[in-house]
């Protein structure tokens, strides 16, 4: 079964539906372009931190906050259990395609190695988390969000949600992660899959991923109705509205 699949992988037919997958993606971010740009993650003028500069040009460890060398977990304290038979990711709302994906879906799909910093609002960050993943932009592209879409709810299969800006969430770091360190990412971390959104607080990504939804209409998630910032750049310090 195992090689079965590794054929179908190397089809000349599989592989040209990855390339018009990624073909769609480039498109997508080069819609948003100028606005990803012109976010202050990224290329703010004077960003607030301390420590050497990470590869966006940021000190490393943004004001306020401490390194600490654990992964603590946070979250609104319960910890659903999916076995990845049973994990089902949707993409619905403003896109020109509804899609279920399964786990197999999911993991055919193009998966990336990066290593990330992780900043939590109430202080600490953890340095070099090494996930490995599927960019948010790539599931974007499978759904074909419409023109007039501009923001992204995520939900939780615990029922949490949080909200951002496609403009954040089709940057290349922006990922739905099913590994750290070389590992299936733990249960009390959001697997099987959660959300990374390493520019912004973390609250922004969603642990235990089962909804994306397209919006023409920003609304707020469950800590953003709660007072916490919509916008949440660390480097701004900008944690509560
Ligand atoms: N589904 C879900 N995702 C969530 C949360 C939650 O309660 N439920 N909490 C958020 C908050 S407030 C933080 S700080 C991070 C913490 O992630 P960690 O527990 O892996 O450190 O997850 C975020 N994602
Ligand atoms: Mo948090």
């Amino acid at each position: 079964m195992l090689g079965g699949q590794f054929t179908k992988h190397r089809t000349g037919l599989t592989m040209s539906k990855t390339e018009k997958i990624i073909q769609a993606r480039l498109r997508l971010r080069e819609r948003f372009l100028s606005k990803i740009k012109s976010s202050p993650s990224i290329s703010d003028p004077e960003p607030m931190g301390s420590g050497p500069l990470n590869r966006h040009g940021m000190p490393r460890l943004p004001i306020d906050q401490f390194e600490t060398r654990k992964w603590p977990v946070l979250d609104l304290g319960v910890h659903p259990e999916i076995s990845k038979e049973a994990w089902r990711l949707t993409l619905d709302g403003a896109v020109q395609k509804d899609c279920t994906l399964t786990w197999a879906d999911l993991m055919n799909l193009e998966q990336i190695n990066n290593v990330q910093d992780f900043h939590c609002v109430t202080t600490w960050s953890r340095f070099d988390l090494n996930f490995m993943g599927v960019r948010l932009s790539t599931l974007a592209a499978l759904a074909e969000p419409l023109p007039a879409a501009g923001y992204i709810m995520c939900h939780g299969f615990d029922g949490y949600t949080t909200n951002l800006p496609l403009s954040e969430a089709l940057k290349d770091d922006v990922l739905l992660v099913s590994q750290v360190d070389g590992q299936p990412l733990p249960r009390e971390h959001g697997g099987p899959v959660r959300m990374v959104v390493p520019q912004l607080y973390a609250w922004k990504g969603a642990k235990w991923i089962h909804r994306i939804e397209f919006m023409t209409e920003d609304r707020l998630g469950y800590w953003e109705t709660r007072g916490y910032s919509n916008t949440a750049y660390p480097w701004r310090n900008d944690r509560y509205s």
